[in-house]
């Protein structure tokens, strides 16, 4: 049976945002929890925690069918933040998780697991090959939600499709961003092959749109079901003129994290 009741973590931010009117098409209803209130969210099921809290976490959790993780830290950050938001807190949505019997949840992951991986060479490594290469204590606390993961599923069948979304905004705001964007719409549609693809145990995929400048292969997305429709490379004309194509030495083209691999670890 497909899941119709879905709660939506980190609703107040920016994925959830564009999300959250484009996902009760599909059939779902939502469950929206973040720990700042969320605009708008008059009539629905609503409802403010804190994923440091291990009670409110599970609370937010009873009575749903599948969760969307998208709440958390998702900047770099000192690493007790991050520890706090990203570690402790996807831990406690997996103990709600088993222990209220949901069986599926859409983590959202990042590109930034992998953000020291060069960018020379392209096509990077796709399907089984994904690399852990992460540019930030953010990136790491991502591979660790993978891992966690990973685990549930084979432990106790709780089974998750993480997305390593590339850059997931209204529209493509830098040139990376040709390579890096999922639109809004796109997100949708992998959230939804996310949500319903039978068996997936454990399965990792990139969340990019069908961008003519791709730098990951999304067989594995697709394999879900998923079928991107959008291409970033409508923007680039006006993104060219704007900024020019990207130096070879800037970092934006050396590696796939960008600046992030660029900024320092702080505690
Ligand atoms: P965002 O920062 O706008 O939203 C995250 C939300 O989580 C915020 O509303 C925040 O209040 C909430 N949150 C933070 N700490 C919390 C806590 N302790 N308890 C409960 N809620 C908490 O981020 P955005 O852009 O919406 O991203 C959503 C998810 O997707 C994040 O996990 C992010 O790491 C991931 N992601 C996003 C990408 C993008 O391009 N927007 C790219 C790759 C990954
Ligand atoms: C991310 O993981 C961030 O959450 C998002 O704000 C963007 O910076 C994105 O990666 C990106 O790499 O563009």
């Amino acid at each position: 049976t497909r899941p119709r009741t879905i709660l939506l973590t980190g609703a107040a931010g920016g994925v959830a945002t564009l999300l959250r009117p484009l996902l009760p098409a599909y059939g779902y209803t939502l469950r929206l929890a973040d720990i700042r209130p969320v605009d708008g969210a008059g009539g629905t099921d609503c409802l403010t925690f804190d994923l440091r809290d291990t009670n409110a976490v599970r609370e937010a959790v009873r009575g749903v069918d599948a969760v969307v993780h998208l709440g958390g830290i998702s900047l770099e950050d000192g690493f007790e933040a991050v520890l706090d938001a990203n570690i402790r807190g996807t831990y406690h949505l997996y103990e709600a998780v088993r222990a209220e019997g949901v069986r599926r949840v859409v983590f959202a992951s990042s590109n930034h697991v992998e953000g020291f991986v060069p960018l020379t060479g392209r096509p990077l490594p796709a399907g089984e090959q994904l690399p852990v290469r992460p540019d930030t204590y953010y990136g790491l606390s991502k591979a660790f939600g993978e891992g966690l993961a990973s685990l549930y599923a084979d432990k106790y069948g709780v089974e998750t499709v993480s997305v390593r979304i590339g850059s997931c905004f209204e529209r493509p705001r830098t040139v990376r961003m040709l390579s890096t964007w999922l639109s809004p719409a796109d997100c949708a549609r992998l959230v939804h092959a996310a949500l319903t693809a039978p068996d997936v145990g454990h399965t990792v995929v990139h969340g990019i749109s069908a961008n003519t400048r791709a730098w990951w292969d999304l067989t594995s997305a697709r394999a879900l079901g998923y079928a991107p429709q959008d291409d970033a490379e409508s923007y680039a004309t006006g993104l060219l003129a704007e900024h020019g194509e990207l130096d070879p030495d800037h970092v934006d083209a050396r590696f796939v994290g960008g600046h992030f691999t660029r900024t320092g670890l702080a505690p």
